[in-house]
């Protein structure tokens, strides 16, 4: 197994300054607000890891059941030699249902920023998978990056499950597919996870479940930011918000001070009203018809698109032509 990685010191040190900016900028903006890519130190994979098991949120096994069912028809026929490149890993439970459903595939590039992830569960992977290449990448998956020498060239299909895309912008969604068309390289496939539109009280419950998980994901940021950048966040002083917004079709997760009070925050003083939020997640949700339409701005052609049932998920299979 190779990795290719900077110096972890140096990406260790950029890491923490990057965090750091991203929080006084977030928490100094009105309103307030701070980045959904934070939630994942070791305790918040670990209680999402937990909200993937939980029965009020669907998506995970959702989408699970959709790549059980249908992975032989996603991954469609393979020309020798093609790479499949997770972007942002996590968890291999989904892509080890695609390479048991594509045992052709030669190569398993899992792009990530944790070198946590590239240690253990990729080692793992490749001693369940012998005979695939598994090229590790610690790498921002969100920006530009360098695919693996000894896959240039070869036929690429990406893979991005989960509804991670619903954590974009509608513009950063549209960025990150023109990246990947471009990371991914002419002729290439992507295969995507999107979580769709439906009623509201099964949107609402999956965020709000009645075990309390997600409220504890969700201040949990607050106590990566006490922890990493000294600050004395007060947690029985916040509480867990999430509710659709249907006019901008997203989940918004929010933190909300139950009191007026001060916060510091590396040396800094963050002031806060009474019922004042910070805005800590949005988690768009697409009808089929306008993610096709966002993958088609962004250069992707859709070839297939497969649902549950009930249309709770999709999973898009989209070409470059
Ligand atoms: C990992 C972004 C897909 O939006 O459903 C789960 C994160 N937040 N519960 C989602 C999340 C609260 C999740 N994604």
């Amino acid at each position: 197994m190779d990795v290719t990685v900077r110096s972890p010191l140096a990406l260790d040190r950029d890491a923490h300054e990057t965090f750091l900016a991203d929080v006084i900028a977030g928490l100094t903006d009105y309103p307030k607000r701070l980045g959904a890519k934070y939630f994942y130190d070791a305790a918040g994979s670990e209680l999402f890891e937990q909200i993937t098991g939980l029965p009020e949120y669907y998506p995970t096994r959702t989408e699970m059941g959709i790549l059980r069912r249908d992975g032989a028809r996603i991954m469609g026929e393979l020309a020798p030699g093609t790479a499949l490149v997770e972007f942002g890993s996590g968890s291999t439970a989904k892509v080890r249902v695609l390479l048991d459903a594509a045992p052709s595939l030669a190569a398993y590039v899992p792009v990530d920023i944790s070198a946590e992830f590239l240690g253990a569960e990729a080692t793992r992977l490749q001693d369940d998978y012998p005979h695939l290449k598994v090229l590790s990448v610690a790498a921002d998956f969100t920006g530009l990056f360098e695919l693996p020498p000894q896959v240039r060239g070869h036929p690429l299909v990406g893979f991005f499950p989960g509804s991670t895309i619903g954590n974009f912008e509608p513009h950063e969604a549209d960025a990150f597919l023109r990246r990947a068309a471009r990371i991914l390289g002419a002729s290439s496939r992507f295969i995507v996870g999107v979580d769709l539109v439906k009623d509201e009280r099964v949107l609402n419950a999956a965020y709000n479940d009645a075990a309390g998980v997600t409220a504890r994901f969700n201040l949990n940021v607050l106590t990566r930011i006490n922890r990493e950048l000294g600050a004395d966040f007060d947690l029985d002083a916040f509480a867990h918000r999430a509710f659709f917004n249907s006019a901008r079709s997203r989940i918004e997760m929010h933190l909300q001070s139950l009191t007026r009070q001060k916060v510091h925050v590396a040396r800094r003083i963050v002031p806060f009203r009474a019922g004042e939020t910070i805005h800590t997640e949005n988690s768009y949700k697409y009808t089929l018809e306008r993610f096709a339409a966002v993958a088609a701005a962004a250069g992707w052609t859709t070839h297939a698109v497969f649902t549950d049932p009930a249309e709770y998920f999709s999973v898009h299979a989209l070409t470059q032509s």
